[in-house]
């Protein structure tokens, strides 16, 4: 079905968790919704605030630009917008954006008849980002704990924050985090190579079919997860990454507060060994 009939026939009224008909349309491509107006109010104000931010610092190399959160001194209140308060403003910018798109897209697949797929594998990065901006900086009891907004900043940010715990690679959800990115690596690398293998075939060779990329596998491994099952465990695997990611971060600081090698105590104090 060509694209323009099948959206004659799916791009109609309803699916809306607020708003009802109001804010039901479209601009040009683009379906607005109620949240369709918050993701852009939230987008609009939060860029703009990141310029201002961006203004009262002393560069404009945008290696360098940072908008700082505010000094642990102001706790878990509200601090000067030249002290913090825009990092805070910005923080809450980007959270209704992102929840904002998120629910955009629970509206389009409620339309679309589909599952909630998108949206909740979305939800997962957008936990990622309040866990650190938020969540944690809550549990130690000061917005001073979120990451600065910066491109160089940030990531001084993440360095300080893992040598501050020693070494963040005894951490053992870094752990899990890390081997669930580099597996989900390693099963899309198998599925897009597979899936071009029987799809592209050089010129002359005829275009293979499912079939023959489950005997492929067959054939090596003994086994094939299928063309579903495929999209499955990505999904789980890259969701999983990002899950693993967030508990590693929350839990060090408001959990644990020495260094991560010293965790592993409990390992070589177990009665065995004596
Ligand atoms: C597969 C299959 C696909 C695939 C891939 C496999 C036809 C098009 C990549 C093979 C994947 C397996 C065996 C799982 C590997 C496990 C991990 C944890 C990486 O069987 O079905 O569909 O793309």
């Amino acid at each position: 079905m060509a694209t323009l009939s099948f959206e004659r026939k799916y791009r109609i009224r309803g699916g809306t968790l607020v708003g009802g008909d109001l804010f039901d349309f479209w601009v040009g491509p683009f379906y607005v919704g109620f949240f369709g107006i918050t993701t852009v109010f939230f987008t609009a104000l939060g860029t703009a605030l990141i310029l201002w931010g961006a203004a009262l610092g002393d560069t404009w190399n945008v290696w360098q630009i940072n908008i700082a959160p505010p000094d642990l001194k102001y706790g878990l209140g509200f601090a000067p917008l030249r002290e913090g308060g825009l990092w805070q403003i910005i923080t809450i910018c980007a959270t209704g954006a992102f929840v904002s798109w998120a629910l955009r897209e629970v509206e389009i697949c409620r339309k679309l008849g589909m599952g909630l797929h998108v949206p909740f594998a979305f939800s997962f990065a957008i936990f990622a980002y309040v866990t650190l901006v938020i969540i944690r900086p809550v549990l130690m009891g000061a917005w001073g704990h979120g990451f600065p907004y910066g491109i160089l900043s940030h990531l001084d940010w993440v360095s300080n924050t893992g040598y501050q715990y020693l070494h963040f690679h005894y951490n053992p959800a870094h752990m899990l985090a890390i081997t669930f990115f580099f597996t989900t690596c390693l099963a899309l690398s198998l599925h897009g190579a597979l899936v071009l293998s029987a799809t592209n075939p050089a010129p002359g060779e005829t275009v293979r079919a499912p079939e023959h990329e489950d005997t492929f596998f067959r054939d090596t491994i003994g086994y094939s997860i299928g063309t579903l099952g495929i999209h499955r465990l990505g999904l789980f695997l890259a969701l999983a990454a990002v899950f693993w990611s967030a508990v590693c971060i929350v839990i060090s600081g408001p959990f644990w507060t020495r260094g991560w090698p010293e965790w592993w105590g409990w390992w070589l104090n177990l009665p065995i060994w004596h």
